[in-house]
């Protein structure tokens, strides 16, 4: 009889099961990850620059002031591809392949939505990927091609009928294609039984910083406070005077900065690159010319040269960049707003971050690339209501290197022994120690020659301390101190009051090289041929 019953009973007992299994507090967590490329800490609110007071974020802020905020997180390598090669894989970039922005990603190798996805995870990617080769691990993807433009951009997805890649070119403005794209997305897994994984990728604020038409005109009367720095030279530093990303010297009048050759005209002055603005429809385009007639006109009856003028341009730069970002913003705005509204906000993890940070005029530049603070540093907020304590500040040395860890931690999925990141998940509570997490970070840059002639470097950063080693075709120690000289202007490298530090410095880069399998071959010397003839060619 017992044995008669079997089927019945275990059916049962499943169907009892039933309802807890819905419950939203057994589910594993939804992970939203938004990434801009190029959002600087400083144009961030929540981070209270006093740039960021003037251009406030709202929305990314409500997931600070919701969650935890990271105070000192760095990229282990600042440049785009690269940056996102690491998230995805959880290792630096000599051992996941991908050094600079001209590489191949191999996509077969292990990443951390391939892990999510065969855990059961409904994983999908929306909008900037770099990384050439097509996304895999992925249920549903749609992304630029290359960096991708902010009119009119292409996608690339998979054709519904034939099964095959396709291009196609969407009308409308980047960011807000993306964010309605990634809204569809999570419309169509929101009832699933499945949790979901969206990767939300902005090409904004990438250069050449084009706003969407709303807010073309946004800070037009906005005096930003430029830098102290911006007319400062670093003299200790030979790769700071070899670069070539200074704001005055090095952006195109057109391109960057949207200047006109004459007033009344619409003409855009230097714009080597005319497929950014030629791309536009005709609506678009006089849309746009309307709103930048006057402000050019302005620029061309004040007459300005020297000083004046190198600050102007500051200022146009800051005026784009920041009205750039706030069609982000409105963007994560809608995300949020959309969790909210089908009761997701409490089981998803929103995240927001940047792949690498950027200047915004310190030193005088834009770009990134650089171990200092500016570039080194990504901005990141993140909430999960059910974890994540309001107002938490994470204070620890944390990296893009750990984020695949946490995602496959908070997803409950083995964290493979070859990641070489932590998970964050325990830095995430008000009462934890931020000081054990770690001691010491380590970057490498490779690109070079390339745009900004930015040198190649790897290094070491603590909490106090930064040594850094520029090779290839120079061969120039950098070390700052970041308590006494947070600019970092004063190579203090050959300073005997530092020997100690020093020391000390040298033997925390020697153990990370060892922990992350450096080998010298990393970081050899160029040979002079291939450097001179790079030079010419980036001229
Ligand atoms: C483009 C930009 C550069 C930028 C690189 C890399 N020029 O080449 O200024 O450094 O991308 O950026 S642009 O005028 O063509 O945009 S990255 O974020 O993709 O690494
Ligand atoms: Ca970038």
């Amino acid at each position: 009889v017992v044995l008669f019953f079997l089927p019945f009973i275990i059916l049962q007992s499943c169907k009892q099961k039933e309802p807890e299994l819905n419950n939203e507090e057994l589910k594993r967590p939804n992970i939203i990850y938004i990434m801009a490329d190029d959002h600087a800490t400083q144009a961030i609110s929540a981070y209270g620059h006093p740039i960021s007071k003037l251009a406030p974020t709202p929305n990314i802020d409500r997931i600070a002031n919701e969650g935890a905020i990271f105070m000192n997180n760095f990229c282990t390598n600042s440049i785009c591809g690269p940056s996102r090669a690491v998230v995805l894989t959880g290792k630096h970039s000599h051992i996941n392949g991908f050094r600079m922005n001209g590489d191949q990603f191999d996509g077969n190798q292990q990443t951390f939505p391939k892990l999510l996805q065969k855990a059961g995870y409904n994983t999908a990617i929306v909008g900037k990927w770099h990384l050439h080769g097509l996304p895999q691990g992925f249920d549903y993807w749609k992304i630029l091609t290359d960096q991708g433009n902010y009119y009119n951009p292409d996608f690339i997805a998979i054709n519904n009928q034939t099964k095959q890649p396709d291009t196609t070119r969407v009308e409308g403005y980047a960011t807000d294609i993306i964010t309605n794209d990634a809204i569809s997305y999570l419309n169509s897994v929101k009832d699933k039984a499945q949790p979901f994984m969206l990767m939300l990728h902005h090409k904004a604020p990438h250069r050449n910083w084009m706003p969407a038409l709303r807010h073309a005109n946004k800070y037009d009367s906005v005096q930003f406070p430029l830098p102290d720095t911006y007319f400062t030279d670093h003299q200790g530093s030979i790769a700071s005077k070899e670069q070539q990303q200074t704001i005055y010297k090095d952006m195109y009048e057109g391109h960057d900065l949207k200047m006109t050759v004459a007033k009344g005209s619409s003409e855009l002055a230097h714009n080597p690159w005319t497929s950014d603005f030629n791309r536009m429809t005709k609506s678009q385009r006089d849309a746009w010319n309307k709103a930048y007639q006057a402000k050019n006109d302005a620029f061309h009856e004040a007459n300005l040269s020297g000083k004046a003028l190198a600050e102007w341009k500051g200022q146009r730069y800051l005026q784009e960049y920041l009205a750039t970002i706030a069609a982000v913003d409105d963007g994560v705005g809608k995300v949020l707003d959309f969790l909210e509204a089908n009761n997701l906000a409490e089981n998803t993890i929103v995240i927001y971050t940047t792949d690498q940070g950027f200047y915004l005029g310190e030193k005088g530049w834009f770009d990134k690339r650089f171990m200092y603070e500016e570039s080194l540093g990504m901005p990141m907020v993140m909430k999960y209501p059910k974890e994540i304590e309001k107002g938490t500040i994470v204070t620890a040395l944390t990296q893009n290197l750990d984020f695949a860890e946490t995602f496959l931690d908070f997803a409950g999925v083995n964290i493979p022994d070859d990641m070489q990141g932590k998970s964050l998940r325990p830095l995430l509570h008000k009462t934890n120690n931020n000081d054990d997490f770690r001691d010491a970070i380590y970057y490498h840059y490779y690109d070079f020659p390339a745009f900004h002639m930015v040198k190649k470097m790897y290094g070491v950063r603590t909490n106090r301390y930064k040594l850094i080693h520029v090779y290839d075709n120079i061969d120039q120690w950098e070390m700052y101190d970041l308590q006494t000289d947070p600019q970092e202007l004063n190579n203090v490298v050959d300073q005997p009051e530092y020997e100690t530090i020093k020391a000390e410095l040298f033997k925390k880069l020697d153990e990370l090289q060892k922990e992350y399998m450096v080998t010298e071959k990393e970081y050899e010397r160029a040979p002079e041929k291939r450097v001179e003839n790079a030079y010419k060619q980036f001229e």
